[in-house]
């Protein structure tokens, strides 16, 4: 356990909050701060969804920022063909895994590893990096998780993630669950953790613990439902409990700001590192002992945050 990347996601699964909706201008100025911060991997959007999420992705890829700038994309050759017109350097395609989803698509165990195989075969022919999705992969049957992202390897993708697509996972599981697909997978693995019973720090902390050399985080914890693993507690757990460097943490309450003035989603004031809250003391035994000894009542110094 030695690397950890983090892929912002605001730009995507953070633009799937209900409500939310950041215009062009309010993205590029997100990207280049996350830039700024240090931030290796940004998911930019789902280019197929609309022009405006195409043109806002071409925007970003256009500002040849040191991140690394991905377009999101279904396993389909149009979503593929979509992606590829805004000039980035990876596309992540997805596509669901359990049987219910399969079903849903109308798609067989066999028809979803070459619809796999086609687009990330696609991709790789226009000299564009992919990492392959398998949706909801926590769920589905592992042997045939290991099968599709095999396929997947293959046709050229070098990164696998493997999500907890609606946050059912404990530590425990999601550690084991990434030892397990590491010693299966030739791939760098990504961990994409929702946080619907509040575990999302928690189990992407697990993940790198297992093995997975990337996690998927947003701003604030925004996504789908109760959001995904919040890149400003994660960055902060990786350094203080791991002692692993990633993001540039005393940039994390300006990007924080930033992101709740675009969003329109305050943030709470318990909320962890950017909380009003976060490093204040009330009660009478801790404001004097603090006064005494910070530490004996703070986790960390909050001036590794800049607060
Ligand atoms: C979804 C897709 C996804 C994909 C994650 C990933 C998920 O919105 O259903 O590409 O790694 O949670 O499975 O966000
Ligand atoms: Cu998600």
């Amino acid at each position: 356990m030695t690397k950890a990347l983090i892929l912002d996601s605001t730009l995507r699964e953070g633009e799937q909050t209900p409500g939310v909706s950041f215009s062009i201008e309010e993205k590029v100025e997100i990207a280049r701060a996350l830039d700024d911060a240090n931030v290796p991997m940004i998911e930019a959007g789902h280019p197929a969804v609309s022009k405006d999420v195409s043109d806002a992705v071409k925007r970003i890829s256009a500002e040849r920022l040191t991140a690394q700038i991905l377009a999101h994309s279904r396993a389909m050759i149009s979503d593929v063909d979509a992606a590829l017109t805004t000039d980035v350097q990876r596309i992540a395609i997805f596509i669901g895994v359990t049987e219910t989803k399969l079903k849903s698509l109308k798609m067989t165990e066999e028809t979803a590893i070459e619809a796999a195989v086609k687009s990330v075969q696609h991709a790789r022919d226009h000299g564009v990096k992919v990492r392959f999705t398998a949706e909801d992969g926590t769920r589905a049957d592992r042997n045939y998780v290991v099968k599709i992202c095999q396929a997947a390897i293959e046709a050229g993708a070098d990164r696998i993630s493997i999500p907890d697509t609606v946050g059912i996972m404990t530590p425990d599981a999601v550690r084991e669950t990434f030892s397990w697909f590491s010693s299966k997978l030739n791939a760098e693995l990504d961990a994409h953790c929702h946080n619907d019973l509040g575990m999302a720090s928690a189990n992407a902390l697990a993940a790198i613990e297992g093995g997975a050399t990337a996690v998927h985080t947003t701003v604030n914890g925004l996504g789908e439902r109760a959001g995904i693993t919040s890149m400003e507690p994660f960055a902060v757990a990786l350094k203080v409990l791991k002692g692993i460097d990633t993001v540039n943490l005393g940039k994390l309450p300006e990007i924080s700001l930033l992101v709740e003035k675009y969003s329109g989603v305050p943030i709470s004031p318990v909320q962890p590192i950017v909380g009003e809250n976060a490093f204040s003391h009330k009660g009478g035994v801790h404001a004097a002992a603090v006064i005494f000894d910070p530490k004996t009542y703070q986790a960390f110094p909050p001036n590794i945050v800049g607060r």
